[in-house]
């Protein structure tokens, strides 16, 4: 058997570090798994989930060969010169005859593999295209778009040191969210000094470990956020000094907040009165909070308004700036694909486009259309858009719809089948990869994960794959690759560094082909083939240039370029992860990127929206008498990445929960069926009583319902794919981000056949 090897589990964004001992009869298998103790920020520490990875690295349907789709919907095996050959024409034809601006690129990088979006950059320069999204658009937008105006600087909490927790729309227990979730929850409630607050319909895993749970009605977390906001001004229980030293426009914020019906609010929002204030005191007398969003608000109803009113909690609180609060972190590198000033709205229904990406519920719409400027090709990579995106018919309809889809993935996926091409790559664990979720404020940290297996003949990772299309469409600056080439060789790195610097001060238009020149020249020269990781040279220089401080305190010496090539050293060396960013809590301050380093206390069109809170009558069509939430994270969901539904050795179905108030009523019980309709569609559901449901919410996994290949060859599909039940007009009407977590519904009880 072979050594035990680090590497990250790839399942969500913590990727902790863990270790992998191969075995089996090729030696390909994952047999056991351990936490790597030397990972700086896991420290060892593993969720359940991780134990199962060779359900990924030996996954279902995986494919080795470049496939092309015929006319009747079969897929043939193909070589990689006909594939780069015949995509960069078609391409490259779509550009010429429509614009590049007609090819819609999505993905990038899923949980942990960030490194295909830096060299998709090249490809997109290539091709003039300019829109494009991925997950993010239909989660965090809103969020960031608030963060930018009030912070203009990403901000992250730290559960290690707050006195209280407070987690709103959030189950870290089941979905983390941040380093070594399950000990730090434990450590919080097992301490009586500090005190942990839940907002959630449901009462989760994390609920049950909670002080206070504020146990609201689905969809109600902008009345229950104002009202507490409301207390702390109306009450006068924020710190007016430190109001007037950091922020601006508070008094704007004043006003509004001054005039919420705090008692009727906490009536809609279904809870006690008591409680709302018993929570308020408690943020109010807390030393430090660390707050957390995530879906349970960010995809409902009122959601951009709910992140803003999440951040006046942080305000409110003084909770910014502060040890145990929240914090400005240092991002190596943007998530996803970056090529200079995106565009603001998208082309046909001017949908606004936040942190470069169109919201990912208008994309169809702006396919199924004749209007010109419809987007006409599509490149897809390690992203499962047919499965995980709003309205799944509707998709599979604007994807049929494309003159051409090219998908590029280690899987025959629900996007896959219905794509024109689709690319083999390599599995996280058969290259270099690595990820961008470096999120940590106070210890940043970074790990380039080294291969453990050589990739199956047939496929090509990311880079060689962006690489060939961008030669193969005739943009790769030829002479200059080969006379940096000669530079490196004769002269070593630093001249390199400084010729390729002065070419693109010179020609700013060749600096999204940067990744593929690196590629291409610095790359061949790392160790153990590790051309791959040629890009993050760079971002380690633009890094050091940045940070040299914080780079400093986390044990870098000296400043400049030294400072760059010391960081990629250590990456490269570092095979658990480095640690490449330290900072104190107080340099929050200097780091905001807002005008005289104040917080923007005052967002008018939202504070507009909370003002209508109050005129809003909360009908709803009584035909459709419960709320859905579409993709809860549970023990065995994990977004696409295990296509086998033999990895849960529970809730193999995929269970609609069901309080037993509602089950009472239907006549439902433990396994029984029944059938489940929203305004979109209706499927057939195995249901699960829980009492950790309240009456008229129920709830569906995230992430099953894959259709995999059967013995037989034709498709088998366990579960609900939570997507054919949503629609793409249920949306923020500001970030455009889906309410997957409110969808009106009905359920009927069916005899199993
Ligand atoms: N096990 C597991 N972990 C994962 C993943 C996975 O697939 N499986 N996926 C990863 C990914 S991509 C993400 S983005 C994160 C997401 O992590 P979370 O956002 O924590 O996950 P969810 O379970 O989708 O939603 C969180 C909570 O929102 C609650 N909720 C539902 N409706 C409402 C509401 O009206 N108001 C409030 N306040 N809460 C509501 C739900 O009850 C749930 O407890 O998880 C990551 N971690
Ligand atoms: N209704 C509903 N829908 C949801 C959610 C919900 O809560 N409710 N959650 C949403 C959220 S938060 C998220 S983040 C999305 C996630 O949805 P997606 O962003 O679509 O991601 P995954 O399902 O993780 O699929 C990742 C794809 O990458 C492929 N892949 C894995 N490794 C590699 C690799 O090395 N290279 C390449 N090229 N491909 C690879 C996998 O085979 C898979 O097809 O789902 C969303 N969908
Ligand atoms: S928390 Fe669990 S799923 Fe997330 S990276 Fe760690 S082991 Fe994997
Ligand atoms: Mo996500």
């Amino acid at each position: 058997m072979s050594d035990w090897q680090p590497t990250a589990c790839i399942l969500c964004s913590i990727n902790c570090g863990i270790e992998v001992r191969l075995g089996g009869e090729d030696e390909r298998r994952f047999v056991k798994i351990r936490g790597d103790k030397a990972h700086p920020s896991s420290k060892g520490y593993l969720c359940q989930k991780a134990s199962k990875l060779d359900h990924y690295q030996n996954g279902k349907d995986r494919i080795t060969r470049p496939m092309r789709r015929r006319d009747d919907g079969s897929f043939e095996e193909i070589d990689w010169e006909t594939a780069i050959a015949e995509i960069a024409a078609k391409l490259g034809h779509i550009r010429d005859e429509h614009g590049g601006e007609k090819i819609f690129y999505y993905g990038g990088g899923g949980q942990a593999n960030h490194l295909p979006g830096t060299y998709a950059a090249s490809t997109l320069t290539a091709l003039g295209s300019v829109y494009r999204s991925n997950a993010l658009a239909q989660e965090k937008t809103g969020e960031f778009w608030v963060q930018g105006k009030m912070f203009g600087a990403p901000v992250h909490p730290c559960f290690d040191d707050c006195e209280v927790a407070f987690f709103l729309g959030k189950n870290p227990w089941q979905s983390h969210g941040f380093p070594r979730s399950r000990f730090v929850l434990n450590e919080i409630a097992k301490d009586p000094a500090r005190k942990m607050i839940v907002v959630d319909p449901v009462r989760t895993e994390t609920a049950d470990k909670a002080d206070i749970h504020l146990q609201l009605k689905p969809g109600t977390d902008a009345w229950l956020m104002s009202a507490l906001a409301a207390l702390f001004v109306q009450e006068g229980w924020f710190d007016a000094a430190w109001m007037e030293e950091h922020t601006r426009d508070f008094e704007q914020l004043r006003s509004v907040l001054g005039s919420v019906p705090v008692a009727r609010y906490c009536e809609i929002a279904g809870v006690d009165e008591a409680i709302v204030r018993e929570a308020g005191e408690t943020l109010r007398d807390a030393g430090s909070v660390s707050f957390m969003e995530d879906l349970g608000i960010q995809m409902n109803r009122h959601s951009t308004l709910v992140s803003y009113l999440n951040r006046l909690m942080w305000l409110l609180t003084s909770s910014f700036g502060k040890s145990g609060g929240m914090n400005v972190f240092n991002p190596i590198s943007g998530l996803g694909v970056h090529t200079g000033k995106p565009p603001k709205f998208s082309p046909v229904n001017n949908a606004k486009i936040i942190y470069g990406l169109v919201p990912c519920n208008v994309i169809p719409e702006e396919i199924l259309t004749d209007h010109a400027d419809r987007y006409r090709a599509m490149i897809i990579e390690s992203a499962n858009p047919a499965h995980s995106l709003a309205d799944t018919p509707k998709w599979r309809e604007a994807l049929a719809a494309l003159d051409l889809v090219v998908t590029i993935d280690v899987a025959m996926t629900e996007t896959a089948r219905h794509s024109d091409y689709v690319l083999p790559t390599p599995t996280q664990y058969e290259k270099w990869e690595c990820s961008f979720f470096n999120l940590e404020p106070e210890e940043n940290t970074f790990q380039l994960r080294r291969p453990l297996l050589s990739p199956p003949q047939g496929v090509l990772g990311e880079p060689e794959i962006h690489t060939r299309l961008v030669e193969a469409l005739g943009a790769m600056p030829h002479d200059l690759v080969e006379s940096l080439r000669q530079t490196l060789e004769k002269d070593g790195r630093e001249a390199f560094a400084y010729q390729l610097l002065t070419t693109v001060r010179k020609q700013p238009e060749i600096m999204n082909l940067v990744p593929v020149i690196l590629y291409r020249t610095l790359g061949p020269t790392l160790p153990d083939d590790a051309a791959a990781a040629a890009p993050l040279w760079a971002l380690a220089h633009f890094f050091a240039q940045r940070h040299p401080t914080s780079m400093n305190r986390a044990g870098y010496e000296g400043e400049g370029p030294i400072l760059g090539e010391q960081l990629f050293e250590a990456i490269m060396a570092g095979a658990s992860g480095v640690v490449f960013s330290v900072d104190d809590p107080e340099s929050s301050w200097q780091r905001l990127g807002t005008e005289e380093k104040k917080i923007n206390a005052a967002i008018p069109v939202l504070l507009e929206e909370l003002a209508g809170l109050s005129k809003e009558t909360g009908d709803r069509d009584p035909a459709y008498p419960l709320i859905l939430s579409a993709g809860e994270r549970r023990d065995f969901t994990a977004n696409t990445l295990y296509r086998d539904p033999q990895w849960r050795r529970r809730d193999f179905d995929g269970a609609l929960r069901i309080s037993p108030q509602d089950a009472g009523r239907l006549g439902l019980s433990n396994g029984g069926h029944a059938r489940i309709t929203t305004h979109r569609a209706s499927a057939e559901v195995v249901v699960e009583v829980s009492d950790r449901m309240q009456a008229g919410h129920v709830s569906l996994p995230n992430g099953q319902g894959l259709d995999n290949t059967s013995e037989d060859g034709g498709l088998e599909r366990v579960g609900v794919a939570p997507n054919e039940l949503t629609s793409l007009d249920q949306r923020d009407w500001l970030a455009g981000t889906p309410w997957h977590k409110w969808v009106p519904a009905k359920l009927e009880t069916v005899q199993p056949d």
